[in-house]
């Protein structure tokens, strides 16, 4: 089935100078870019984005590293994207992650690690529409008319 995720290339990746190697991986995974953002986000913004985690330890050092620098936020589509993208990240931990995949590869710790995607449909939706207006989104087939 068709998806889209949502992506982020988190702060410590964005002021290594990682966006084109990390944009690259996606590609190569058949992962369409249909929305992109460079935002940096305040603390206020991150603590939202992150809620589900409020209740966790690491939550206060997550938000204010989130909030930290700008970040890449992307939305991809693709066959499986949530999935296939959670593949090519690797774990959460850079140390567990898989040989190969970009957490390993680029990931600092287990909060800096480089990357963020969506892990379900349902977090896919919310999360896509935390960052992006629907007609921010290209569309097979849409064209955004000239205005004005
Ligand atoms: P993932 O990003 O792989 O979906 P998650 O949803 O469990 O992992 O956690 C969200 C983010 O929170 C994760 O990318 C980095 C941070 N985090 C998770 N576990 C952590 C820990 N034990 N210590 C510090 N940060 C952690
Ligand atoms: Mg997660």
């Amino acid at each position: 089935m068709v998806e889209r995720t949502l992506s982020i290339i988190k702060p410590d990746a964005v002021a290594r100078g990682l966006i084109g190697e990390i944009l690259k991986r996606f590609e190569a995974a058949g992962l369409k870019l249909v929305a992109v953002k460079l935002l940096h986000l305040s603390p206020d913004q991150a603590r939202a984005f992150y809620a589900v985690h409020r209740e966790r330890p690491f939550f206060a050092g997550l938000t204010e590293y989130m909030s930290s620098g700008p970040i890449l936020v992307s939305v991809l589509e693709g066959e499986g994207a949530i999935s296939r993208n959670r593949e090519i990240m690797g774990a959460t931990d850079p140390a567990k992650a898989a040989a190969g995949t970009i957490r390993r590869e680029w990931g600092k710790d287990v909060e800096k690690n480089a990357v963020h995607g969506s892990d379900a449909p349902e977090t896919a939706a919310w999360e896509i529409a935390f960052f992006f207006k629907p007609d921010e989104i290209h569309r097979e087939g849409g064209r955004q008319e000239a205005r004005g």
